[in-house]
């Protein structure tokens, strides 16, 4: 049976990695880092599947990783796991190098030493290209404005000189925004979905944003993880941009998600300057036709089906949250 291993699989796009995997029958390895608390819930509907193993490890911890890789010789690795949030990463620069720069590097050690013909990918970052304007694609000059964007800068060009010193199959997808039910409530999407949605049900009054300005190019997470499945398959290493190609500011999001729900935003939101950035990343908008054309990725979702995805999702978790409050008052 072949064998994959995904380090973040807790995370966002790993969960629908593991999913994607599982169903083309891999025996899928998950490196889970220890936490006080439970927080796999993005993956607990697939704890019963035979094939699916949780082990601990860090992408701070080399020995962890030598172990993991040692131990399963995984045909593929999809290196996932990062400390992902760019505003968090101005306040903790040198622990953001060390995970999401440096673990890079731990893993594709431990691969070289351990399991040279695993097929390895990392989860590089359209933030690596910060300033240089749209559009942005393999050959676009990278400015990062980040300590989160320089750390994926560094594991972008690790993945690179260990394709060309050890002739190690070893890629980067440098994935666009991506975004879905399953996105962390601190990322600007889910945040404005989740207090939308408690603001239509009166759980909420106000929404606090920074900069409504900037732009993104926004995909569907499931589709970027079909994606990252295509270049790590592909029949020759090679590093692809994922996007949608559409760029919308976060005001336009902000807008549709309040408009589908039959709210002014500029009635709730407001402004708090404590959510800018040191330096902001002005506008990302993708070229992936080298992925589409080499690989014929297309995505399924478009902006639109995104949105009402998570706004549907968000919507039930706030239903649920007012029953609970309304039947605590008949108490
Ligand atoms: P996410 O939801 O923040 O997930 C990050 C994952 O990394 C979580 O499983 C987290 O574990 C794990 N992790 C954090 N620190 C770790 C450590 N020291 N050792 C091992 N695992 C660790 O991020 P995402 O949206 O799924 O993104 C996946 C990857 O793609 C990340 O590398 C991110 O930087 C990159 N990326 C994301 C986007 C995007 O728009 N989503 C775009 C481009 C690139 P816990 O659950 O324990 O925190
Ligand atoms: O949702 P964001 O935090 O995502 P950002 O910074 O674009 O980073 C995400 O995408 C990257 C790919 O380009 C990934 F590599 C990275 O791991 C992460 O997944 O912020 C998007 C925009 C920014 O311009 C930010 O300033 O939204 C603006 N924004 C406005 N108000 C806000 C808020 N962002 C957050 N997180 N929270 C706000 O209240």
């Amino acid at each position: 049976m072949k064998s994959c291993v995904i380090s973040g699989i807790s995370g966002q796009t790993g969960s629908y990695l593991c999913e994607l995997l599982l169903s083309k029958g891999y025996k899928v390895y998950g490196i889970k880092r220890r936490s006080s608390s439970i927080n796999t819930e993005r993956i607990d509907h697939l704890f019963d599947h035979p094939n699916l193993e949780l082990v601990y490890g860090d992408l701070a911890d080399y020995s962890s990783l030598s172990s993991i890789i040692g131990d399963v010789k995984p045909d593929l690795f999809f290196n996932c796991g990062a400390m992902s949030h760019v505003k968090v990463s101005f306040g903790i620069p040198e622990y953001t190098m060390d995970v999401t720069g440096t673990g890079v590097i731990r893993v594709l050690e431990a691969i070289r030493k351990n399991s040279p013909s695993t097929r390895f990918l990392t989860a590089s970052s359209s933030e690596m290209y910060g300033a240089s304007p749209p559009p942005q694609n393999e050959d676009t000059k990278f400015h990062p404005c980040s300590p989160y964007a320089v750390a994926k800068v560094a594991g972008y060009y690790a993945t690179i000189n260990y394709r060309e010193a050890y002739n190690m199959f070893a890629v980067n997808s440098v994935a666009f925004n991506h975004e879905s039910p399953r996105r962390g409530e601190t990322f600007v999407t889910r945040k404005v979905t989740i207090g939308a949605t408690r603001i239509k049900l009166g759980l909420q009054n106000e929404l606090y944003l920074g900069n409504l300005k900037s732009k993104r190019d926004w995909s569907h997470a499931a589709d970027t993880a079909e994606a990252m499945y295509k270049i790590i398959t592909a029949d020759s290493a090679d590093d692809y941009v994922i996007s949608s190609g559409e760029m919308h500011s976060i005001e336009e999001f902000v807008e549709k998600v309040f408009s589908k729900l039959d709210l002014d935003y500029k009635k709730y939101v407001k402004f708090d300057p404590r959510l800018l950035r040191p330096t902001e990343v002005d506008a990302l908008c993708g070229d992936s036709s080298k992925l589409r054309n080499a690989l014929g990725w297309k995505p399924k979702y478009t902006f639109d089906m995104l949105i009402d995805e998570m706004i549907e999702s968000d919507m039930k978790l706030a239903t649920n949250e007012k029953l609970i409050k309304d039947n605590e008052k008949k108490i």
